[in-house]
Parts: structure tokens; C-alpha cells; sequence
């Protein structure tokens, strides 16, 4: 009971066809035992026009005197109604012609079958093809675009002039990528187009790290589990973008879920078969539908077909219940004294109630209705992508078999004997020799390349749904994706604004969770995909510059966070500076102590012939000042931004100056000493003479000057930013080198230091007029105290106040040394000038040095 047409008589040839002129079939009648072949119901205008788009081109063709010019070809279509069972029936007859109960293979029409062309949906190609592959009946396709039905393992005989699903799966994600969207949704059509089609696009979604929030199947036949399930997954997921894979007819009932159930919000992506289906795009549904993106066929304009296809009438043949079904339903009427039913639908709804709308029409149809005035998928040729695929299909075949018409004998394709095979007898697989190879250029200048897996590339037009002035629905083109330079592209139109449907009408937001700010990273939510993700602040001493970042970047050395950990800012650098109160108060006093020893210096210069500064070893004296000048100017050096040169120049200076100090003091002191022991012992000691204290002075400091060579050569000090101290700040400061070298440095002034304080110490009770022995004791003691202090402070201190400590004792030791040395004698020789004459600087002191 297969609906169709058939124009097969006075042609050698015909060509097959099959269409999805109904939607559905109706379930049987659980009464009826036996197998019959199913009604159909849901008249399909857009399958009508295919299928009139078939016969318009065959017409065409046989009117051509270039292709085929003897041959005119016939055709027999039949409808499918969108169901594999129809479709195989459908094959099944073209092979053996049972319908009209003629065992002939592929003459049932009494003309020879030369191939198919069609079926409509994937799932029906696949049965089709299954079956017709198997005698290598060729088929060309027009909207099948499973990916599988490229595999010629399983359908050795299937071509097709739409492209596979794979190109629209690659150009979705490249749209989701284009937009910023990375957390998708998809519902897919319960058959081969829908389950391949998101396959396909999933994989891709992986292959660019993004992410799929639900996957769901729209029922074949309602079932109100399966579509609560598909409901739920979008009302409950934060998906705001999903990728809607199915044909149009399936796709109804899941519109009118979304109705009932009030789903806005959402930005649709529409594969190729819904994006501009009249069944979809009604102007009701635009709230939730409005905005969606789908990918289309190029349109084109077909010459002749409008015409052709307004001359349909019922009266033309009273046997034609498919043009019948048409007036009925495009004009809701019924036709008088047919039995052709009228929009019939056995389908459950979605409140779970089967609902029957009456099978006729309670007015009659007159004939008179006009067609000019009906506004109907059927008659609407703005829009012809898939029946420009129909028209191809038919050329495709038809440029076949005029190759093979036209071949040569002992020339031809087939081995043995390059012989050729003649219309209208030939074998199924002669034809798909030639339709496997097939290129031509169509009606309107694009080219058509078949190829080895009977493929054609895609090229789509991006369509936005909009809402044009009269309150349709627009499809206005955005962009599109196509073939150049060897690489798929796409191309969003630059200028062109894009309707979403979104609260705030603009671009929606897809994520499952929204990019990681500057100063955190991405966490990984154990078991959830990629696109979950907490943010995680970066740990100290790590910052995340840009937002949406998987790491956290370790800052350099001299580098701190900020608060935000979204930048690393360089540490304070710490020193003690000339320019801050502390340091500018440590450079003054030295600066004053050395003004203070240069004036000591002068006053013994004034009075040098005194009987006081020629008593007391006015070389000695004079370099004791000099050695108190270094050492109080080389706490200058320890001030300032420390640079390796001013870290060797600390150390070395200070204990240099310390030496040549001491030694000068130890020779005075060793002068006392000696001395003290010639007024004990009343024995003959001579004292000492004034070279040998020099050269006490010389080796001392030759030795020391010896040590600080090797110091500096061997293991110098050096600047060290010292990190560990504070974490907020480096401290510039000097690494010692050599803790060795620095403990002999300064042991030799501690071994010189401990020399006098001995002799001092021994000598000072020696009656003198100025109590030489008693202020150096005295002095040697507070140098000791200050320096011994100077230790424990010095551990505890940080940082820039670490320098400052060891320049007060600096400054302090020098003071001290000063104040002991030259102040009692300073106040002798100008305050008290009496004291200062030879008698009372007495014989015992002037001997001890002549
Ligand atoms: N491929 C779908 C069926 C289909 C369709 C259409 C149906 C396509 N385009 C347009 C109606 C209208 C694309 C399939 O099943 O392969």
C-alpha cells in the first residue's frame, strides 16, 4: 500500500524516488492480526515540493537535447513517511517489482530501474541503502547526511549531493568557539541524523576543550519518561546554549514541550535540517526559539519550479490522492467523493492524551480555491537548499548514464576488453562506475564533485532567527562556513547584528563556571568535566596575571605579590641611607669626631714644642689620630647602598685604622710599661727606645695589612641580598666572605687591643702627671664594654638597624678612644698652660723618652 507516483510508460529508463511526503505512519490496529503495509498521515509540504522538484528536473532533462538526447527517462517515487519500514517496503519493490506482482528484477514499470534517488532521513537511507547496496542499485541521497553513510564497506552504492554531518559537527564548534561558549548542551533526534550528529560534535567539543552540560535523546514516539528527561536536563543545567540535532518533523513535539513548559532563555543551535523549517520557525514560538543560530544549504533559485509547482490540481486526475491530500489540507476542506482522510493525527501529546482531530473537514473543497493567495511551505521557493540537493540528484544520475551512454565500444571502463555497457540494458554497478567519478557544474555555476566516498563538501550559510516587520520569522544570514584556501573557515559577518534571546539581549554566557580572575587558578572538580572548576587563590609568592589561568607563576627573587596575587611587584630594597634621619645623624658624628681629631691634630701641631706633646711621642700621637680618622670615617662606608666595593672597603678600613690605633697605643703603653718595670726593679733597664716603638707600630700593621690582602684576594666580601630575613623586603647587606679571614682580621686588633689593655693595666699605677696609664686603661676598658655589648645587640638586630649598631660601636669605640687619649692632654695644653712646663711635665718622663 505504497503511496507515489510513477510516469513510466513510453521510457526505457526510470529513475526511483523516495520522499517523505507524510510525517508518520498510523499505528495499527491492535485487531489486525495480519501484516499489512501501514497508513501514513501528517501531510508533508516540504517533501511534496521535493518530490515535485524530482519530476520538474526529469522534465527537464528529457527536454535537453545534451544529456541523454534519445533517451527520455521515467520515474516512480515513493513516499516514505518518514519511517524506515515504509522505506524498506519501498526498496523492496523497486528491486523485485512485487507490488505489481511481477517477479522481474528492477522493471516492475516495465521500464529498467537505473537507480534512486533519495531517501530523506539518514535512518531511512541506511535501511534503503542496505538493501539496495546489495545489488549495487545506485542512490543518490539529497539530505542524508549521516557520517556513517560515507563508509562504501557498508553501503557500497550510496552518493549523495549534501555533505556529511562532519563538516556541520567541526563548523558548530568552531560557531561555539567563535561566541566564547564552552558549556553545551546538546539534545539529539532518536535516529541515525540526531545520535551520529552529536556524536561527531562531541568529539570535537573534546578536540577543542570544551565542555557538553547534558546529552539527550527526543523520543521517536512519545513517551513522557524520555521527554521529561530531555525537559529536565535543560530547566535544571546552567547550559544556556545547546546544539539541537534533529529533522524538523521530529522536532515538533519537543517544540511544544518547550512551550508547555515555558523554556526561555535559551540560545538554540540549529543543525541544517530545522534551521529554516516552516514547521519550527512560526512566529508562536519565537519567545522561545527566536535567536536561534542554524547552519543551512546555500539557497538558490530554481528557474521554472515555481511554476511548475503551482500547476497542481486535484481535478487533473481523480486518482492522485496525494495532490488531493494536499488541497484538502492547504485549503482545510474536503474533497468531494474522495475517501482521502485529512489531517488525521493518531500522535499522543505531551499531556499524555491521544488526541485525534476529526478526519474531515466539515466543508467541501470547490476546485476554485487559488493557490496565488495561500501562503504554504509547498509553494514557498525563497527557501530552496534541500530541493536544489533533490535537483542535483536527479542530474547526477542523469550526467551518469549520458557518460555511459555515450561510451565507446572497445574504449569502455570495463575489464576484460574495455567494453561498455548500453542503455537501457545494463548492470547497476556499470552505472556506478561513472557516478562514482562524477563532476559537473550546476544550473547556477556551482561545481559538483562526487567523491571516492560518494561525498560532496559543505558549505553553510549561518542563519540567525529574527523577527521581521510583519512579526514572521526572518532568517537572516550572519555569516557563513566555507571551503577556501584548502581549509573550512568560518566567517561571522562583520557588521550584521545578531538577535539573541536573552534577558539582556545579548550574546549569552555558557559556562559552567565563570573564568578564574587574576590572582587564582583554576581547581579541578574531582569527576566533573574540564569546564567545572573552582578558583583557586594562588599560594605566596605566586601570582595568576590573566584571568582563566591553570597555574599560578612563581615571582622572581626580588619579587612580592601583591594582595590580589594578581602581580608581582619588586621588594623593597632595605639600606641604611645617607638621606634618612638615622644614617644622616651616623654620618655627622663621624663627620664631627674627624673634625674633632683634626682639631686635636692642629692643637698638637700649635704645640708641638710643648714639653707635653714632645713627652708623649708626637709621631705615635699624630698617628693615633690618623688612625682614629679611618676608623671613624670608614663607618661612612657602611653607610649607603651597599656595593661589593664598600663591603671590602668596610671591614678592611675599619680594622686597618683599628690596627694602626692600637699598635700606636700599644707602643705607648709598652713605653709605660717598660718604664713602670725600671721604677720597680731600680735594676738597670734601658727603656725603650723611640724607633722600636715604630716599628712595633709597622710590623702590626703590616701584618694586618698582610691579612687583609688575602682576605680580599681570596675570599672577598660581597653584596648579598638577603631574602630570608623578611619576606616583604630585601636587605641589602654584605656577606662576610670568609668567616675565617674576618675572625683573624679582627683578631689581631683584639690580640693588639688586649696587649695594652695588659700593659695598661700594669703601668697605670706609674705616678704621672696625666695619668696617661689611667685613661688609656680607662679607655681600653669602655672599648672592650662597647665592643662586647656590641656583640649580642648586633645578633639581635635586623636588617638596616644591623649596620646602624655596628656604627654606633664604631663611633662609640672611637670617641671613647679619643675622649681617653687626647682629651685630658687637649685640656692640659690649653686650659691649664701652666701644667704644661717642663719641670712639672717632670725628669721622669722626659728621660723616659730622650
Ligand atoms: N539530514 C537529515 C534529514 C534532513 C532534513 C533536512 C529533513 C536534513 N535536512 C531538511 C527535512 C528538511 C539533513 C538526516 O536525517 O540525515
Amino acid at each position: 500500500d505504497l503511496n507515489g507516483y510513477v510516469d513510466a510508460k513510453n521510457h526505457s529508463l526510470v529513475i526511483g524516488g523516495l520522499f517523505p511526503i507524510h510525517s508518520r505512519t498510523i499505528p495499527a490496529n491492535e485487531s489486525i492480526l495480519e501484516p499489512v503495509s501501514a497508513k501514513c498521515e501528517g501531510f508533508n509540504f516540504r517533501g511534496f515540493r521535493w518530490m515535485k522538484t524530482m519530476i520538474h528536473t526529469i522534465k527537464e532533462i528529457n527536454e535537453r537535447k545534451d544529456i541523454l538526447p534519445n533517451i527520455t527517462l521515467g520515474y516512480q517515487i515513493f513516499d516514505t513517511c518518514f519511517t524506515i519500514s515504509k522505506s524498506v517496503e519501498a526498496a523492496l519493490v523497486f528491486l523485485t517489482g512485487q507490488e505489481e506482482n511481477k517477479p522481474n528484477f528492477r522493471n516492475s514499470t516495465g521500464a529498467f530501474l537505473a537507480g534512486i534517488i533519495g531517501a530523506g532521513g539518514s535512518s531511512l537511507s541506511v535501511a534503503a541503502s542496505g538493501i539496495l547496496g546489495l545489488y549495487y542499485l545506485p542512490q543518490v541521497g539529497y539530505a542524508s547526511t549521516c557520517s556513517i553513510l560515507s563508509d562504501k564497506y557498508q553501503f557500497p552504492s550510496y552518493l549523495r549531493t549534501i555533505a556529511s554531518d562532519k563538516i556541520q559537527s567541526e563548523a558548530m564548534v568552531r560557531l561555539i568557539q567563535h561566541f566564547g561558549w564552552v558549556w553545551i548542551g546538546t539534545i539529539a533526534a532518536d535516529d541515525d541524523y540526531g545520535k551520529y550528529g552529536v556524536k561527531l560534535f562531541k568529539e570535537n567539543m573534546e578536540n577543542a576543550n570544551l565542555c557538553i552540560a547534558f546529552s539527550e535523546i527526543i523520543p521517536k514516539v512519545y513517551s513522557y519518561e524520555k521527554m521529561q528527561r530531555a525537559v529536565d536536563a535543560i530547566k535544571t543545567s546552567t547550559a544556556r546554549v545547546i546544539v539541537l540535532y534533529a529533522s524538523d518533523i521530529d522536532l515538533s513535539p519537543f517544540v511544544l514541550e518547550m512551550v508547555y513548559h515555558n523554556i526561555t532563555d535559551r540560545t538554540w543551535i540549529a543543525s541544517e535540517a530545522w534551521t529554516t523549517s516552516a514547521l519550527i520557525a512560526k512566529p508562536e514560538y519565537f519567545p522561545y526559539f527566536g535567536g536561534s543560530i542554524g547552519f543551512a544549504i546555500p539557497r538558490t533559485d530554481i528557474p521554472g519550479l515555481k511554476e511548475f509547482l503551482y500547476d497542481v490540481h486535484p481535478s487533473k486526475d481523480p486518482n492522485d490522492v496525494l495532490t488531493i491530500e494536499f488541497w484538502q489540507t492547504a485549503f482545510n476542506c474536503t474533497w468531494p467523493n474522495s475517501n482521502v482522510p485529512y489531517n488525521s493525527d493518531h500522535r499522543v501529546n505531551m499531556t499524555g492524551k491521544e488526541d485525534r482531530l476529526h478526519a474531515m473537514s466539515d466543508t467541501f473543497c470547490t476546485g476554485e480555491e487559488k493557490l496565488e493567495g495561500l501562503k504554504n511551505t509547498y509553494l514557498d521557493v525563497s527557501q530552496l537548499r534541500i530541493t536544489n540537493n533533490v535537483k542535483q540528484a536527479v542530474y547526477s544520475m542523469a550526467y551518469a548514464l549520458d557518460s555511459l551512454s555515450r561510451c565507446e565500444e572497445g574504449r569502455g571502463p570495463y575489464v576484460p576488453g574495455n567494453t561498455c555497457a548500453f542503455i537501457p540494458d545494463f548492470e547497476p554497478w556499470q552505472l556506478m562506475y561513472y557516478l562514482k567519478t562524477l563532476k559537473f557544474t550546476t544550473h547556477d555555476g556551482r561545481r559538483i564533485e562526487i567523491d571516492e566516498n560518494g561525498d560532496v563538501t559543505g558549505y553553510y550559510d549561518i542563519l540567525n532567527w529574527q523577527l521581521d516587520d510583519n512579526g514572521n520569522i526572518a532568517f537572516v544570514k550572519v555569516g557563513e562556513y566555507v571551503f577556501t584556501n584548502s581549509m573550512f573557515e568560518l566567517v561571522i559577518t562583520k557588521n550584521t547584528t545578531i538577535f539573541w534571546n536573552t534577558e539582556s539581549s545579548e550574546c549569552p554566557h555558557s559556562v559552567c563556571a565563570d573564568v578564574c580572575p587574576p590572582g587564582t587558578r583554576r581547581g579541578i572538580r574531582q569527576g566533573e568535566p574540564i569546564c567545572c572548576f573552582d578558583c583557586i587563590p594562588c599560594a605566596d609568592g605566586y601570582v595568576s596575571q590573566e584571568p582563566g589561568q591553570r597555574k599560578c607563576k612563581q615571582c622572581g627573587e626580588d619579587y612580592l605579590t601583591n594582595a590580589q596575587k594578581s602581580e608581582c611587584v619588586l621588594k623593597e630594597v632595605e639600606f641604611l641611607a645617607y638621606d634618612e634621619p638615622l644614617g644622616f645623624t651616623l654620618v655627622i658624628l663621624s663627620i664631627f669626631g674627624a673634625l674633632v681629631v683634626t682639631a686635636v691634630t692642629v692643637v698638637y701641631v700649635v704645640y708641638r714644642h710643648t714639653p707635653l706633646v714632645n713627652a708623649n711621642d708626637r709621631e705615635l700621637s699624630f698617628l693615633i689620630q690618623v688612625s682614629l680618622i679611618i676608623t671613624l670615617l670608614s663607618s661612612m662606608f657602611f653607610i649607603g647602598k651597599p656595593s661589593d666595593w664598600s663591603c671590602m672597603a668596610r671591614h678592611v678600613t675599619l680594622a686597618l685604622g683599628y690596627s694602626l690605633c692600637l699598635s700606636c697605643i700599644l707602643g705607648k703603653t709598652i713605653s709605660l710599661f717598660l718604664a713602670y718595670r725600671i721604677s720597680q726593679s731600680k735594676t738597670r733597664l734601658t727603656s725603650m727606645h723611640p724607633v722600636y716603638r715604630k716599628i712595633v707600630v709597622l710590623i702590626s700593621v703590616l701584618v694586618e695589612t698582610g691579612v687583609c690582602a688575602a682576605y680580599l684576594v681570596l675570599e672577598p666580601p660581597r653584596v648579598y641580598k638577603n631574602m630570608e630575613a623578611q619576606n616583604t623586603k630585601i636587605i641589602l647587606e654584605c656577606n662576610e666572605g670568609s668567616i675565617e679571614f674576618l675572625c683573624s682580621v679582627f683578631g689581631i686588633d683584639i690580640f693588639l687591643a688586649l696587649l695594652c689593655s695588659l700593659t695598661t693595666s700594669v703601668a697605670r699605677q706609674l705616678p704621672d702627671n696625666y695619668y696617661e696609664g689611667k685613661c688609656i686603661t680607662f679607655g681600653m676598658l669602655v672599648f672592650f664594654m662597647v665592643w662586647i655589648c656590641f656583640v649580642p645587640v648586633y645578633l639581635n638586630t635586623k636588617g638596616k638597624f644591623k649596620v646602624a649598631v655596628e656604627i654606633f660601636a664604631i663611633l662609640a669605640s672611637s670617641y671613647d678612644l679619643l675622649g681617653c687619649i687626647f682629651a685630658p692632654k687637649c685640656f692640659i695644653i690649653l686650659l691649664r698652660p701652666k701644667r704644661n712646663t717642663n719641670e712639672i711635665v717632670g725628669e721622669r718622663i722626659s728621660t723616659l723618652d730622650k
